[in-house]
């Protein structure tokens, strides 16, 4: 039970109206109000007015909502997520959803009302191709990598920073969920039956369970940078604007002090999914193409912005060399924590409607696509070293699927 007044969407306009920093934003008195929460954790509700004026809230529920009361969670995950979209709106303007506050007795934050805009999950799903938001997406991650790190900020300030951004509840979700359980036979994994040769295959490979216990011990001692944490194409919001496609990121309640490398893999692993649903869906050649290479991409806009921002680090006895060796050692852990994102979709909970909408056949194809592939990348990520070379296992692994 909530020991604090949970909204519904008949309570956001007086909640709006005794809130003072929402004062102005919207008239309630004119105020459409839907509840459009429908991912795995929170309460969201988009509001508009007559005159378009619009404010989304978001509330942190003290449970999993993708579970109930059973697993409960700490509200306060709401204030991560404000330090993430701090970043965001601070680092990389634009690139996120401008923020206006957040409630600590409610745990409601307020946001930019994105409306009009498509979940890129839901695009892809549908066969739509955004060229340039990949390189956007890069470009984010880079900048608020770049910025919070010991590159930009100095070291006893940053070592606050990452001590302020501990965010034990929801790492400890993404140890057990993304790490953990799909090596492991629990309660929480579930898949259909024709997949169990594949699994059972992956659980018995020695060499991919401690590369992902190596993945796993990175997540959870690397506080390289503030990642956002949880950076799924159920993250990012599109739309084709009047200078073409753009973005928002948005969702970061797992952010933390964590190796930059899962926040690229999250992007790559979640790809890999659209790749392998527009494949078994034999989507046209142009949609799979633009999707191919959009893994590359994001990689290349990141390397391009780290480079960019290089000249300005504060220590200049840090050299061009380090600068080389730290983006190799992010590329292979962006290929490594690709696979693990791919795989946890596929046998854990939380799974992704890209591979779970499809027809019985076609779901088992792509999802041993996913699952080959995606153990080739984290137990062959060091040989491999960059996104690129990782797009060829999928390619392989698909003729040998597909035929
Ligand atoms: C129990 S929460 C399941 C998942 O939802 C979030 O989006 C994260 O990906 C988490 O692992
Ligand atoms: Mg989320």
């Amino acid at each position: 039970m909530a020991d604090y007044e949970i909204l519904t969407p008949e309570t956001v306009r007086s909640y709006i109206d005794r809130t003072p920093s929402l004062a102005g934003i919207v008239d309630t008195a004119t105020l459409d109000v839907h509840e459009v929460g429908d991912g795995n954790l929170n309460l969201v509700f988009v509001c508009s007015d007559a005159d378009g004026k619009g404010v989304c809230l978001k509330q942190s529920l003290p449970y999993v909502r993708l579970v109930g009361e059973s697993w409960p969670l700490t509200p306060k995950r709401i204030l991560a997520e404000a330090r993430g979209l701090s970043a965001g709106a601070r680092y990389a303007p634009g690139l996120v959803p401008e923020y206006y506050g957040v409630d600590d007795r409610t745990h409601v934050l307020a946001m930019e009302n994105l409306r009009g805009w498509g979940m890129l999950r839901g695009e892809l799903n549908e066969g739509h191709a955004y060229p340039g938001v990949d390189t956007q997406l890069g470009e984010y991650v880079a900048k608020v990598a770049f910025n919070t790190s010991y590159f930009a900020v100095e070291q006893n300030d940053l070592k606050a920073m990452v001590a302020e951004a501990v965010n034990p509840e929801l790492c400890r979700i993404t140890e057990d969920l993304v790490f953990t359980e799909p090596y492991v036979d629990v309660p929480n994994n579930s898949f259909v039956d024709e997949l169990s040769p594949e699994v059972a295959a992956l659980r018995a490979d020695a060499r991919l369970r401690a590369e992902v216990g190596m993945l796993k011990w990175a997540f959870m001692t690397q506080a390289e940078v503030l990642v956002h944490g949880d950076l799924h194409t159920g993250s990012v919001m599109v739309r084709d604007a009047d200078n073409g496609p753009e973005c928002r990121v948005i969702d970061p309640e797992f952010c933390y002090y964590g190796p930059v490398g899962f926040d690229l893999g999250a992007l790559v692993g979640n790809i890999l999914a659209a790749r392998a649903r527009a494949a078994v869906l034999d989507r046209p050649a142009p949609f799979q193409e633009w999707l191919a290479q959009a893994g590359p991409a994001i990689w290349d806009a990141f390397e391009a912005e780290m480079r960019r921002l290089w000249p300005s680090r504060l220590d200049p006895t840090w050299t061009d060399g380090l600068l080389d060796a730290w983006l190799a050692k992010v590329a292979v852990d962006t290929v490594g924590f690709a696979g693990a994102k791919a795989n946890r979709r596929i046998i854990g909970l939380a799974k992704v409607t890209d591979i779970e909408q499809l027809p019985p056949t076609e779901h088992v194809a792509a999802a041993t696509i996913v699952l080959r592939t995606a153990s080739r990348w984290i137990r062959d990520r060091a040989a491999l070293r960059t996104v690129t070379a990782a797009n060829e296992v999928f390619d392989e692994v698909r003729d040998e699927v597909l035929g």
